[in-house]
């Protein structure tokens, strides 16, 4: 099930209303636009200064009737405004525009006014490998060196999300950079612990848990066979989970850059899934990040 098919599985009538923080960037806004014309979200309010916004969209041959915008001064304003619209119900997904990707994360995360759900925070990044499945990869972004209690929310969060674009009993890889578990990598022995938490069904609703295993081993059926190594995940991983942000975001990096496979980018365990594209990112990406967050918001609604 690459991108394409998630768009069969949206259908053309989303019910999903974004709320874009500081959409100031004609790139994001015609992600924006197309994301409209192609169904996926039914309406888009985009935070910023007014004329800013409606020059951005001269620039990118859009209508700026096409959003409803919300004046707002500052960076800090514009992910305020932007957390405070799906707060009150108004959008019920929110995206990334052209602030800092902390500034967005502080916003959500604020304590009076922000939209935190029940569980941890974590950044999902989807990628369609060479058979066209996705796959999803998770904390390149956000949580920066969990520990082994925050990595149950991340991989719980992850299986959670996979469930609800359709991708059920997940097949899950634990990376690190051995299949052995060494206690001068810790990571190791957090994988194992893991693992050993899918063996008792501790992760719901289902999942297929392995680890520690190189990247080699979980990529490729041949790489682990050629070791010897007899795992239920090997060559058919649905999620890739590294043990910090750094490994994650090379990796992460390295799919879109050095393989080009298609990638998109969000935060969950929000009240509403969160778009987070990066300025480098093509209009394709953006535009399949905003798919695959209404994708997953209509999936847990
Ligand atoms: N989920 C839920 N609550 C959280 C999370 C989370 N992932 N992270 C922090 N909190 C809560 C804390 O419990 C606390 O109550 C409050 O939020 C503040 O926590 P701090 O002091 O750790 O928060 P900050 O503002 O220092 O950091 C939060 C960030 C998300 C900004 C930080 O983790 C960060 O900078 N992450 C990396 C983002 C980034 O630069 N990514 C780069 C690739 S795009």
């Amino acid at each position: 099930m690459g991108f394409a098919k998630l768009r069969n599985r949206l259908g053309k009538t989303s019910q999903m209303s974004l709320a874009v923080a500081w959409g100031t960037d004609a790139a994001v806004l015609l992600a924006c636009s197309r994301a409209l014309e192609e169904g996926f979200v039914r309406n888009v309010a985009v935070t910023g200064p007014e004329d800013v916004i409606k020059a951005a969209c001269r620039q990118a041959g859009i209508e700026p009737s096409l959003f409803t915008i919300v004046s707002a001064a500052s960076p800090e304003e514009g992910a305020a405004k932007a957390v405070e619209l799906v707060r009150v119900g108004q959008c019920n997904l929110l995206m990334k525009g052209m602030l800092n990707t902390a500034v967005l994360l502080r916003a959500v995360l604020n304590k009076e006014r922000g939209i935190r759900g029940s569980s941890l925070l974590s950044h999902i990044a989807i990628v369609e490998m060479p058979d066209k499945r996705l796959a999803l990869l998770t904390d390149a972004a956000m949580n920066i060196r969990p520990d082994l209690e925050q990595k149950v929310a991340i991989v719980q969060n992850a299986i959670d999300f996979a469930w609800s674009i359709g991708l059920e009993t997940p097949k899950v890889a634990l990376l690190a950079a051995v299949e052995t578990v060494n206690p001068k990598m810790p990571e190791t022995v957090d994988a194992a612990a893991i693992a050993q938490m899918g063996a008792r069904g501790q992760f719901r609703p289902g999942a297929i848990i392995d680890g520690p295993l190189a990247f080699d081993n979980a990529y490729s059926k041949e790489a682990a066979e050629h070791k010897g190594i007899n795992s239920p995940v090997a060559g058919e991983v649905d999620i890739f989970v590294v043990p910090e942000i750094t490994a994650g975001n090379i990796l992460y990096k390295a799919f879109t850059y050095a393989a080009g496979f298609p990638t998109a980018g969000v935060v969950v365990g929000a009240q509403c899934p969160i778009v987070l594209t990066s300025r480098s990112d093509s209009e394709e990406s953006k535009l399949n990040a905003i798919l695959v967050a209404a994708c997953a918001g209509k999936g847990s609604a």
